[in-house]
Formats: C-alpha cells, sequence, structure tokens
C-alpha cells in the first residue's frame, strides 16, 4: 500500500479508466506515483483500499487526505486542483467545458457496452472461467457495442473535425474514448474499428499523441502475456492437475 504524502493513483495497466486516468496526468505534468492493485489477489476489497474507494474500484486517488474515485471526476479534479491550464479540459471557458461535458453524457452507453464485452467475452471466462456466452447473447453484445461506435462515427462526420470537439486539438472526451475502445480493439480482435471510416480515421489521429500510443503500447504487450498465461499455459497445468485429482 502506497503511503507517501502527494498524489497516488490507484490503478491497473488492463483498466481502461485507470489508464484514462494516468493519460491525463501525464499530459499535463501532473507528479504522481502510481500504485498498481493486484486484482487477481483482491487487493481492491481489502480495507485499506476500501478506505480509499468504498466502491473497491479502480482508479482511485489519494491526494494528500483526500481520496476521490470515478475516472472522469478524477481527471477534472486533477485539472482544477493543479490549475492547470490545458485545452484538455479548460475550466475557464464554460461553453468548451460545458461541450466536453454534454459529450461525455451523450456517449455515456459506451462504458457498459464495452464493460460487457471486456468481461463477458474475455475476463470471465479467462479469470474466472465461466463460460463464454451463447453466439446470440455475443451477438446483442456486439451489436450494443457497433451502435455505440456507429453514434462516435455519425458525430465526427457531422463536426468533420479531426477531434471530437476541435481539429486542433484533443479534449477529456477524446482521451476517454480512446481508452475504453482501444484494449476491445488490441484484444484478438474483440472489436474493430475498421468499419466507421471516421472513427477508425479519429483512432489513428488519437494514436498519434505519444502519451496515448505509450501506454497502449505497454496494455498491448500485457495483454498478450495474459492471453498466453490464461489462453495456453493455464488450461495445461488445469489438466495436469484434473488427472492427478483423477489418479489420485
Ligand atoms: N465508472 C468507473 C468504472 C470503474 C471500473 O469499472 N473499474 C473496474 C476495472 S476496469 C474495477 O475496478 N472492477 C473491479 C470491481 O468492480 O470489483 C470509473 O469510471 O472509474
Amino acid at each position: 500500500m502506497a503511503t507517501n504524502k502527494g498524489l497516488t493513483i490507484y490503478g491497473h495497466i488492463l483498466s481502461p479508466f485507470s489508464s484514462f486516468v494516468r493519460a491525463t496526468a501525464e499530459y499535463c505534468n501532473i507528479e504522481f506515483t502510481y500504485y498498481t492493485v493486484n486484482l487477481a489477489r483482491g487487493e481492491h476489497k481489502r480495507d485499506w483500499f476500501l478506505k480509499i474507494n468504498p466502491k473497491g474500484q479502480i482508479p482511485a486517488i489519494k491526494d494528500d487526505d483526500h481520496c476521490l474515485a470515478e475516472s472522469i471526476e478524477i481527471a477534472r479534479y486533477l485539472i482544477k486542483s493543479r490549475e492547470v491550464d490545458t485545452p484538455l479540459y479548460p475550466y475557464s471557458d464554460p461553453a468548451k467545458i460545458k461541450e466536453i461535458d454534454g459529450l461525455f453524457e451523450e456517449f455515456k452507453d459506451l462504458e457498459p457496452a464495452t464493460m460487457e464485452i471486456n468481461m463477458k467475452l474475455w475476463a470471465a471466462p479467462y479469470f474466472f472461467g465461466t463460460p463464454r456466452p451463447s453466439e446470440e447473447k455475443i451477438q446483442t453484445l456486439m451489436d450494443d457495442l457497433y451502435e455505440q461506435y456507429q453514434k462516435l462515427d455519425d458525430h465526427l462526420s457531422k463536426s468533420e473535425t479531426k477531434y471530437l470537439t476541435s481539429d486542433e486539438t484533443p479534449t477529456l472526451i477524446d482521451f476517454w474514448v480512446f481508452m475504453l475502445i482501444y484494449k476491445l480493439t488490441d484484444n484478438n480482435g474483440l472489436s474493430t474499428v475498421d468499419n466507421h471510416p471516421n472513427l477508425a480515421k479519429w483512432f489513428r489521429s488519437m494514436n498519434e499523441i505519444a502519451i496515448l500510443s505509450t501506454l497502449r503500447g505497454q496494455g498491448r504487450r500485457m495483454l498478450r502475456f495474459v492471453n498466453f498465461i490464461f489462453g495456453y499455459v493455464m488450461p495445461v497445468v488445469n489438466c495436469i492437475r484434473c488427472k492427478r485429482r483423477r489418479q489420485g
């Protein structure tokens, strides 16, 4: 458990919400200590962590004695509390803030749509041995996700901007959407943006932002490692254990 003063971000590289907070802090040159919460060992449900976030979820932060959860709230708090003058979330420009916050509201269903796919098609079968959903259920999950991609694509087609709110610079909503969808595109093709040309173009522009592509690269390497362990090593280990049990 990190106990130092200053800002600590509690997260995990495979958590899109944690990566969003981390990317925001790095982009704004905010100093922080990063503590990787061991989800596999249930560290996020331990007493010390529940004091930081009673919901037992990452990301969360401790800023001296101030604790906060919910990634979008954290990102806003970091920028405001440090008085960072940034086009990412220009709190001195109420019209822009209204526009960005409006898009968070408009695209809020992207969170459950991506999390359902992550959990039901990847995390639950891998980590908890839960059976994959039926083909019909998978189709429904994919339809829900692609409906959200279509909304984003339509928005970009209408705005004709490079990023979601402007040509010049990405804002918090761009960071959030990118972090939510990149893991699905990188993880054994759980989804693709290729069928949505405006979204695909936006995705490529976002990937040119150094901080995002670095975090994406780290996430991809971790995904490959996890997929290897749970896709190849664990089934063999379980098979050997099962045989021994039967013999014994
Ligand atoms: N709305 C939350 C979502 C956070 C979330 O779902 N975190 C996941 C990891 S990606 C988590 O901690 N799951 C563990 C649990 O719910 O027990 C946010 O934006 O921070």
